[in-house]
């Protein structure tokens, strides 16, 4: 909070001094003020305009720091599990809205990690929603972006549920191993965000 108001000081105070260099010009000499006011009206939108982009890319580190706190971090990555159950889809639309996505467990490392911030954070729950799904292509498992995955994490005899099961839960009776579920079923879920 104390950022984002600094920044807007700064804003506001590059603004005025902005204003009163250009009136100041102007009564200097009439003969080039027209092109000089000209000249300060694009240098004052440039200048806006990367104060404006530096504040938004404070409000997007802001969120992100809340989230890691509020959530855990590990490595490049923060976590933040679900207050309440969704369907696969809900959940990740519930992800993007803060900035991330359904979770992705991309190694074993990243499986215990999650292993570890579940039991804290759904105590209880033995599985959750992983942002991963084949409703494209049966068989085809990709993450939410749509892009083929490489470390797959299969439950014994999973997946199982062909056209009837689309969308894929991290168990943790399963030691973190996956199994598909119907994607309208409600579940909790994990949202992930990467750290710029
Ligand atoms: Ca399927």
């Amino acid at each position: 909070m104390a950022k984002r108001g600094l920044v807007i000081c700064i804003l506001v105070i590059t603004l005025f001094l902005d204003q009163t260099t250009s009136h100041t010009s102007k009564l200097k000499g009439r003969k080039h003020s027209k092109r000089r006011v000209k000249e300060k009206d694009g240098d004052l939108k440039t200048q806006v305009e990367k104060l404006w982009r530096e504040v938004n890319a404070l409000k997007e580190m802001q969120a992100l720091q809340t989230v890691c706190l509020r959530g855990t971090k590990f490595h490049k990555k923060c976590y933040l599990a679900s207050e309440v159950s969704k369907h696969f889809h809900e959940a990740n639309e519930d992800c993007i809205s803060k900035g991330g996505t359904l979770v992705i467990p991309r190694n074993s490392d990243e499986t215990n990690a999650l292993r570890d911030y579940g039991k804290k954070s759904l105590p209880g729950v033995n599985d959750f929603w992983v942002g991963i799904n084949d409703m494209v292509t049966e068989g085809k498992f990709v993450d939410v972006h749509g892009t083929a995955i490489s470390f797959l994490n299969w439950d014994r005899a999973q997946p199982s549920g062909g056209k009837r099961e689309n969308c894929v839960l991290f168990s943790q009776s399963a030691q973190g191993k996956w199994s598909d579920e119907v994607c309208r079923s409600s579940k909790r879920y994990i949202c992930e965000f990467t750290i710029p």
